[in-house]
């Protein structure tokens, strides 16, 4: 306790000569099934929503929900400003949803294209787009499905094994779709592509896929997955023989982790590592602490981020932050996690922060941002920069809002590059300035 108390006064310090952020408004619905098919900017709220000099926080609109957090760090952190001069290029224009991202060699990353589910090569020197890289799979692309995450073997170089997540027509419904294909020496094609893993059970909807995917540090895949957004399929995330709402651990064949929580358990399913999730659209270890965050999109309000750790249930759809698109409460309107016997979120957003792909900063190319955690913001267009110390998030920030582009997915590179991704196609790189 004495650690966090005094980092806050160390962060309140800091904070006295930087600027409180103005951060977008969104007149939209937030979720993003309702606003995905909208390319218009949208209106900025001229309300900034809070009295003079009352609200240090980066977020400036007014709450939704009257929750208060579990913990005073929980939410609103008070807002921080990069010092670092920054040059932002657009480095590429004229794609589509560009969902996911992965460097698979320097300065040269996958992307996918959810709707056209195509494969593409973006050299981020130069500026080229390659043609579509033949040999993926058949997707349902239908609102928020399609081609989703990319990310390749540890060992590529030697393997060349690319790992694909898709939203999958099979009987029953649709599923979030794990497969592999290897990319052939001149970059044409994935050969020999192939299932391994599909979040079942099959459910008839086009929502609430997840579909994030990440290497651990033994070789083995996370992957996440969604509820499907219905109040029938909902429930699902509490319960351990459907692998919705979920993250999942499985081997690179796709069978589950033998150290997996409720191997032991005849009622569960093996893959299953963690539960009670909404929809989770972001992951990736904290370099500072090796602990395992994701970023999950809440109803209205009530996104989260979590710390990630076997067998534990996250709440959702029992306990939230937020409330039903139609401003009713979710359940029975509890927003405590702890109390319900569920782990607290250790952060979260209200407003919505429309939280999408997410990456921590595991790099010393712009020192003040080394391990802090970027997010792709949809709804309330820009990229959220959040400062991580420990399991607390101290300070927040919003960057690119004068873009109006929902940022899709957070890349990293070898350089020390953010590189963000868009629905409207762009393809962002952010460096310190010369
Ligand atoms: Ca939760």
């Amino acid at each position: 306790m004495m650690k966090i108390t005094w980092s806050r006064m160390m962060f309140g310090t800091m904070l006295m000569s930087s600027m409180v952020l103005a951060a977008c408004g969104d007149d939209e619905a937030s979720d993003e099934g309702s606003t995905d098919d909208s390319d218009a900017p949208t209106e900025e709220s001229s309300g900034e929503g809070t009295e003079e000099g009352t609200n240090e926080s980066a977020e400036t609109e007014p709450k939704v929900t009257e929750f208060e957090p579990a913990f005073p760090e929980q939410t609103r952190a008070p807002a921080v400003e990069t010092e670092t001069e920054l040059d932002t290029e657009v480095v590429v224009e004229g794609l589509g949803v560009s969902w996911g991202m992965e460097e698979f060699e320097t300065n040269r990353i996958l992307v996918t294209q959810r709707d056209a589910a195509e494969l593409l090569i973006v050299n981020l020197e130069d500026g080229s787009v390659s043609d579509p890289i033949e040999g993926t799979p058949e997707v349902n692309n239908e609102d928020q499905g399609g081609l989703l995450d990319v990310t390749v073997a540890p060992d590529f170089e030697e393997s060349r094994m690319v790992f694909l997540t898709f939203s999958e027509d099979i009987e029953g419904g649709t599923v979030t779709s794990v497969g592999k294909g290897m990319l052939s020496e001149d970059e044409t094609s994935l050969e020999d592509f192939e299932v391994i893993f599909q979040a079942t059970p099959a459910y008839e909807g086009t929502l609430h896929y997840g579909g994030r995917i990440i290497f651990d540090d033994e070789d083995n895949l996370f992957l996440t997955t969604g509820e499907r957004s219905d109040v029938e399929s909902r429930d699902r995330a509490q319960e351990l023989d459907a692998y919705l709402g979920k993250v999942i651990h499985i081997t690179q064949d796709g069978e589950p982790v033998e150290s997996n929580p409720f191997v032991e358990d005849e009622d569960a399913l093996d893959g299953i590592y963690s539960y009670g999730h909404r929809n989770i659209q972001g992951i990736d270890y904290n370099p500072a602490t090796g602990d395992l965050w994701i970023v999950e999109f809440g109803p209205q309000a009530g996104d989260e981020l979590n710390i990630i750790e076997p067998g534990n249930n996250y709440g959702w759809p029992v306990v939230s932050y937020g409330l039903e698109y139609s401003g009713e409460f979710v359940n029975d309107g509890v927003s405590e996690h702890e109390e319900q016997g569920f782990v607290e979120p250790r952060y979260y957003w209200d407003p919505t922060s429309a939280p999408s792909g997410m990456s921590f900063y595991d790099n010393d190319a712009i020192p003040e941002w080394e391990n802090n955690m970027f997010i792709g913001g949809l709804a309330p267009n820009y990229i959220v920069r959040v400062v991580v110390e420990d399991d607390m998030i101290v300070g927040e920030e919003r960057l690119l809002t004068d873009e109006v582009e929902r940022f899709r997915d957070i890349l990293v590179t070898e350089d020390g590059a953010l590189i963000a991704s868009t629905d409207g196609g762009s393809i962002y790189q952010i460096t310190a300035a010369e």
